[in-house]
């Protein structure tokens, strides 16, 4: 017994200790969200622990009634039954508290679903494209476009999550609200980022819209999340979000590394490969 409740204990820790962790991936013995890094996170994980602090009064409410009429109206302790069948005030009283716990929930929750929907002044947008199975990102203000395919096991480096993590990864900048859209090409995937509390479906012929202001500079992992095919567990989202100068040195760089979004090459790109013809002898 002694020992069971050390291991107990030692589980208890680890569980403590790994959501302690900031990491915007998931976390062995992740039993909760990950940190949040987005106002929209912070007000999902807040409003979950709202209803789950109801629930837990609801099921210390109900066990607690249940355990008193065992032992309150058992055979021994209440011989003769009584036989009564209608009560109005407990009636309205079991109707109208449940009633009032629903719309206590309703509210904050509206609230929250229309603050995820609409785009706070964003200063950016990222076009998302998924295909089976990769996501192509169109940066529309600054005009490129790259897709991100899965890392092969054999192709991860030291402390590369695997399954998480993609060839070209999604640089944004922390701090500053991004509108994403989301389409597809092929057929209905979801982009998905825990640590955001951004999912959003991508639907072929539809764009879709949400958005995301991170809270700090980091790495952040998502998955697809709409089964879209025998590939759908190998498209994930790998983004890394740094402070708005050093985002802007990145485009810089990546608007000579990546294509325009009409398909064209870049003319820096063009230029390099046309100097290495000339070398040619
Ligand atoms: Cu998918």
């Amino acid at each position: 017994m002694k020992r069971f409740g050390l291991a107990l204990v030692t589980v208890m820790a680890v569980i403590f200790a790994t959501q302690l962790a900031w990491a915007g991936e998931p976390q062995p013995w992740g039993i909760s969200f990950q940190r949040a890094a987005s106002p929209t996170m912070e007000r999902i994980a807040s409003l979950a622990g709202f209803i789950n602090g109801i629930i837990l009064g609801i099921m210390l409410l109900v066990s607690a009634l249940l355990a008193y009429a065992c032992w309150r109206f058992q055979a021994a302790r209440n011989p003769k039954p009584a036989k009564w069948s209608h009560n109005t005030m407990l009636e309205v009283a079991w109707t109208s508290i449940p009633a009032i716990i629903l719309l206590l929930i309703a509210v904050p929750s509206f609230r929250l679903l229309y603050f995820m929907d609409k785009v706070q002044d964003a200063e950016m947008t990222m076009k998302i494209v998924g295909h089976q199975w990769y996501w192509t990102y169109e940066y529309q203000d600054h005009d490129f476009k790259f897709d991100a395919n899965m890392l092969q096991d054999e192709d991860l480096k030291p402390g590369q999550p695997r399954l998480l993590s993609a060839d070209n990864e999604v640089v944004l900048p922390a701090g500053i609200p991004i509108r994403l859209q989301m389409t597809a090409e092929d057929v209905i995937h979801s982009w998905a980022v825990p640590a955001f509390g951004v999912k959003t479906d991508a639907i072929p012929g539809r764009l879709n819209e949400s958005w995301v202001q991170i809270s700090q500079p980091g790495l952040y992992y998502g998955q697809c999340s709409q089964l879209c095919g025998v590939n759908h567990g190998f498209m994930p989202i790998q983004i890394r979000a740094v402070p708005k100068e050093e985002f802007a040195a990145w485009v810089a760089s990546a608007k000579t590394k990546f294509t325009h979004l009409d398909g064209t090459k870049p003319a820096i790109g063009l230029a390099l490969a046309a100097g290495s013809k000339e070398q040619q002898p």
